[in-house]
């Protein structure tokens, strides 16, 4: 059992942190697997699963659905820890393990993902659904950490757009008010956990550091939530629409 005032403040919040629930002899294992995953994945992974850096020396910036090609990662997504921290914060309904994506935010990286819900591309109903990131390295404000609106996740899903930044692919039409709900940046060290929402608004901003940025996402739902597929499937012609002409 997680302590329960992460989970309260996960539900005030839209997100919370769970401090140092991997260790480093662990992490170091992820990694060693991440790097022999890279080199074997990054050949033959779907277009659009692959997104490479335009302005840094030649580097990843996001491979999607690793779990699909990896059962390293696979069974990583369905870790006993991260399936009962997922549960808790879903009331004890069953977790589904959705997926598992690397982010990495090279070094001096410009770009930003802008401000954007998940559920505005994964259509969850009701949204009881939740990104669950493990940093490999250090998360800061300074280094393109994960920066979430507090308590926006108790809204609707507002209107989106194409974000035009490859790897993120919608972004909110409007920039939010963040006087309505504070921006907290959700700083976390190597085998830190962190989760949001899907309805949580977020972004993350550069990494104007020397190292690499590097987030594990997984994503999960409850089995009470039910995806709409026409809304997937067009979201996902429109998302194919864009990469070809892009
Ligand atoms: O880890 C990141 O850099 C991006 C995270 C994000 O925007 C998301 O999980 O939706």
């Amino acid at each position: 059992m997680y302590d329960e005032s992460t989970i309260a403040s996960y539900k005030q919040n839209g997100f919370a942190v769970i401090p140092g629930l991997f260790s480093a002899e662990e992490l170091k294992d992820i990694e060693r697997h991440l790097d022999a995953h890279l080199r074997l994945d990054l050949a033959t992974a779907p277009i659009g699963d692959v997104i490479i850096e335009e302005d840094a020396a030649r580097s990843l910036r996001c491979l999607f659905r690793i779990h699909e090609r990896s059962a390293y990662f696979d069974t990583l997504m369905r870790d006993s820890r991260l399936m009962k921290l997922v549960q808790q914060i879903f009331d004890g309904a069953d977790v589904v393990a959705d997926g598992t994506m690397l982010i990495d935010k090279a070094p001096f990286t410009t770009y930003e993902f802008p401000w954007h819900q998940d559920n505005a591309y994964q259509f969850w109903n009701p949204p009881d659904a939740v990104a669950v990131t493990l940093a490999v390295d250090e998360s800061t404000a300074e280094s393109g950490a994960i920066v979430c609106l507090a308590g926006s996740h108790r809204g609707s899903i507002l209107p989106h757009q194409p974000s035009g930044v490859f790897g993120a692919s919608r972004s909110l039409v409007k920039t939010p008010n963040a006087d309505e709900h504070p921006a907290v940046t959700v700083s976390l060290k190597p085998g830190d956990v962190s989760l949001h929402h899907v309805n949580t608004i977020h972004r993350t901003g550069p990494n104007r550091t020397p190292n690499h940025r590097r987030n594990l996402g997984f994503a999960y739902h409850s089995s009470r939530s039910v995806c709409d597929k026409v809304a997937v499937d067009q979201y996902k012609c429109d998302l194919e629409k864009f990469l070809q002409t892009h």
